[in-house]
């Protein structure tokens, strides 16, 4: 099948990134600025609306207020719901995202298949239909022992929805633990009618390579995603995992010093100058809210002045202590 840059019904044109920041702002004014694709709330205390660019994600912000995250594209953007699913599109771009109630599917790998199918479904028959970057959030990830554990039936589950969708290689991705509502998953994404290209780390096995110790279904994502124009690298969920075992147990500073030699192997990776900047918005997710100023204090002084936004978070294997993903411009 003929794809990507080689089909020539895609627009020549390269798509410019969508621009990602964090600000205090207004709901209703963020949502009217021209060109605003998503925007995100974080926590049960923050604003909301019906609007279908808005998700109110049920990750706890340490900094209170929380900000905003804006995603803008320099194009007119319309916007729609689909059952569950909310979407918005403009300039190439697609924004979508949905929430399912377990309770409402029967568990986590259902539920999981149930949102990867509705997403695939309506992606397909979109023109941006070139998954870049996905975002997983669901309630309890560790509960459960061994090959139960929540977070490896949510990978049965995800990769039974995918299907053959991403039989080209999987898009960058995050999946974090929230204390929100117990039942909630919620997924979200970012897609183009341009392909991206996919960046591995070398200093860690591929996640779809890892060995059976980590479950039936090994995960499916990539390390990060150059976006088309190469004018900016969507960074999955990163974390002290060297080959395919976790570093550090038990030592924060530890874990965060080999989070940011995974994160500069990354930029490496995919050709890009090292180093983080006030324009490369971060998230940290932090499990314990005891540390949540441990690991403030050693972003501010490892990544001075970059915009981390701290966020209550479990990681999917449950001796990390914190996670990182988020953007770099180039
Ligand atoms: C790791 O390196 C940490 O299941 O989508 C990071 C990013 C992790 C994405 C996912 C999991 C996922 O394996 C865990």
């Amino acid at each position: 099948m003929i794809q990507g840059c080689e089909n020539p019904q895609v627009d020549p044109q390269l798509r410019r990134a969508p621009r990602v920041s964090y600000r205090m702002a207004d709901v209703a004014a963020a949502l009217n600025e021209p060109g605003t694709l998503a925007l995100l709330g974080f926590g049960a205390g923050s604003p909301a609306s019906d609007d279908p660019r808005f998700l109110q994600v049920a990750l706890e912000c340490f900094d209170a207020p929380a900000p905003l995250e804006i995603w803008q594209v320099d194009a007119p953007v319309s916007h729609g719901v689909d059952g569950a699913l909310r979407w918005s599109t403009g300039g190439g771009w697609l924004f979508a995202a949905i929430e399912l109630d377990e309770v409402d599917h029967g568990g986590p790998s259902a539920t999981a298949q149930q949102a990867y199918e509705h997403l695939h479904r309506f992606v397909a028959t979109h023109s941006a239909r070139h998954v870049l970057r996905v975002w997983n959030y669901l309630a309890a990830i560790n509960h459960g022992a061994g090959d139960a554990e929540r977070y490896k039936q949510f990978c049965d589950g995800r990769a039974a929805g995918m299907g053959h969708f991403f039989a080209e290689g999987f898009p960058a991705a995050t999946a974090i633990g929230h204390h929100g509502s117990p039942h909630r998953l919620q997924v979200y994404l970012l897609a183009c009618d341009q392909p991206g290209t996919r960046v591995e780390n070398p200093r860690q096995v591929s996640a779809w390579r890892y060995p059976r110790q980590y479950g039936r279904t090994p995960p499916g994502f990539a390390r990060a995603m150059t976006l088309p124009a190469q004018d900016a690298l969507a960074i999955s969920g990163t974390a002290a995992v060297v080959g395919h075992a976790s570093a550090h147990q038990d030592d924060l500073d530890a874990q965060l010093e080999e989070t940011l030699t995974n994160l500069e192997a990354l930029l490496a990776s995919a050709n890009m100058a090292a180093g983080f900047d006030t324009q490369s918005p971060l998230k940290a997710y932090v499990r314990h809210p005891t540390d949540a100023s441990r690991v403030s204090e050693f972003l501010q002084r490892r990544l001075p002045g970059v915009p981390v936004l701290l966020l209550h978070g479990d990681i999917c294997r449950r001796e990390l202590l914190v996670e990182i993903d988020g953007w770099r411009y180039a």
